[in-house]
């Protein structure tokens, strides 16, 4: 097909968009011609659905699909499923979706020449990047990166960003312990010794080298980020590890003002264990290269760390010469008000590392110019990223910044937040430990069972939620959610409670 028939058919759907906006009915809404409340015609899943679960079942193990979506109909926060349910989306395909369904800027910008081009010519862009990658790259990326951190190599997925930046790690880290060796690292930057162990994973080439993690973590599910990974056994299971330091994460009790003195020592406890970690390990000759931290911990549970725990975290990795990296993965893109989350923590200086995937589009780390490999094709796979996704990214930061979506999430989050409080004061015996940052928001339920029968229950009254650790349910709505979604989702959780034996 030619690219002007591509762009005629194109146009065909985003004349549909337009339409929709020009019909719009909710005036306030950000994203025109979104319905206005959900409607359920089956519970979830439906039939349609159902049979599609039977169907993909024959190729693959499919037992964690929870429906099938119509995306061609789902639109801004409304997820219409293949048996026509109109669910209001609060989990956003693990928090993934930044603008929700079908965008109508969106989907005007991937319209362009240029976005179709970059849709069928992918490059491998570690050797044949389009002319423009630079200044995308600069333009896009780098105008949303943390303070001080100003290089950036962009990945496929939050797990392999994850990966590549722990590499990059070590490699600072030895460079870092041969000039300390007295080695003139430019003439030998590798001796013969370390070329040949390397080949069959042995030191000194295949260094014994730690990173150090926490007690539920994620940080993806490949070999080395799982070895990083303590959320769920089932993720871990049989897979052959790494002999790696885990600390435990601060688990605060709520609420936050009640129990200032509580929570201080749980920072003091967790924090002591990483040095004593940190020393067991260097004595046992395997240092620890970095450290690796959620800014929130998501699927582990959502628990959150005060400012004064990640200060006194880059403290300690400074003062034990460790870098410090902080997984960006689920937190980063808005949602917590700010586009990077730990820009709420006031840390001294950037953290060493800062990686990213989900509502960024891309995957990627940024980093400091320490951290840049002294030589190439260290960091490298076929891919390297999509210039698609950075454009869907351009696109994305532009509304971010046209309609004001951080003060969004911080406001709509205040308003949701406090629903939730009022909630969990109301239905004591089912709800706690209301917690969040923007609209990364998370209560407790006594139970898993509870836990799980409320959210299958609020979704067949049309809200699709997310659990996250044992006890939590989570909420991961998109950047044009509204204060009139808040509305429906309280009401719907209300009803829900309220039916709860
Ligand atoms: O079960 C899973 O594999 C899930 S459920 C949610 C995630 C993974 N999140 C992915 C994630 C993350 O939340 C953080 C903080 N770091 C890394 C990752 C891995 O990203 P992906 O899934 O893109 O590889």
């Amino acid at each position: 097909m030619s690219i002007c028939r591509m762009q005629n058919r194109t146009s065909l759907v985003l004349r549909h968009y337009l339409n929709c906006r020009s019909n719009a009915t909710a005036a306030k809404s950000l994203v025109a011609g979104e319905p206005k409340a959900p409607s359920m015609v089956t519970n979830v899943p439906g039939p349609k659905s159902t049979k599609l679960l039977q169907e993909l079942n024959t190729i693959q193990m499919a037992g964690s699909v929870q429906l099938f979506g119509d995306y061609k109909r789902s639109l801004g926060n409304y997820l219409v499923d293949a048996d026509g349910n109109v669910i209001l989306d609060l989990f956003t395909q693990i928090s993934s979706i930044p603008l929700g369904y079908n965008h109508p800027t969106l989907v005007e910008a991937v319209a362009s020449p240029e976005a179709i081009s970059a849709m069928i010519n992918r490059p491998a862009l570690g050797m044949f990047p389009g002319e423009e990658w630079p200044s995308k790259l600069k333009n896009v990326l780098l105008d949303v990166a943390p303070v001080g951190l100003k290089q950036v190599t962009t990945m496929a997925c939050g797990s392999c960003s994850n990966e590549n930046a722990y590499k990059g790690i070590f490699f600072w880290y030895r460079l870092k312990q041969r000039k300390e060796q007295g080695i003139d690292v430019d003439k030998i930057p590798f001796t013969q010794e370390d070329m040949d162990s390397c080949m069959v994973n042995q030191p000194p080439g295949a260094p014994k080298l730690a990173l150090l993690s926490f007690k539920g973590a994620f940080h993806g599910r490949t070999f080395g980020a799982l070895a990083t990974t303590h959320s769920k056994p089932i993720h871990k299971l049989d897979v052959p590890s790494f002999d790696w330091p885990v600390a435990s994460f601060p688990h605060y009790k709520y609420p936050l003002q009640d129990n200032v003195a509580e929570n201080k020592k749980e920072d003091d406890r967790c924090l002591e264990q990483v040095e004593s970690l940190i020393e067991d390990w260097k004595n046992k000759n395997m240092p620890v290269a970095g450290i690796v931290v959620e800014p929130i911990q998501s699927e582990g549970g959502d628990h959150h760390a005060s400012p004064e725990f990640f200060q006194r975290l880059q403290h300690i990795a400074k003062k034990s010469g460790a870098a410090l990296l902080i997984d960006e993965v689920q937190t980063g893109g808005g949602s917590t008000g700010k586009i990077w989350c730990h820009e709420h923590f006031n840390l001294d200086s950037p953290p060493d590392v800062v990686t990213f995937s989900k509502k960024m589009s891309t995957g990627g780390f940024f980093h400091t110019p320490e951290m840049r490999p002294k030589q190439s094709y260290r960091i490298f796979n076929t891919w390297m990223g999509d210039p698609s996704k950075l454009l869907v990214l351009e696109t994305v930061m532009k509304v971010i910044k046209r309609d004001s979506l951080l003060q969004n999430a911080s406001t709509t989050g205040s308003m949701t937040l406090k629903g939730l409080e009022e909630l969990q004061s109301e239905f004591p015996h089912l709800l706690n430990a209301a917690r969040g940052r923007g609209t990364f928001i998370a209560i407790n339920c006594p139970t898993t069972r509870l836990r799980d029968d409320i959210l299958s229950r609020l979704r067949n009254k049309g809200v699709q939620l997310g659990g996250c650790g044992d006890i939590a349910i989570r909420m991961r709505p998109s950047l044009v959610y509204q204060p009139h979604h808040v509305h429906i989702f309280l009401d719907k959780f209300r009803e829900v409670l309220k039916e709860t034996k």
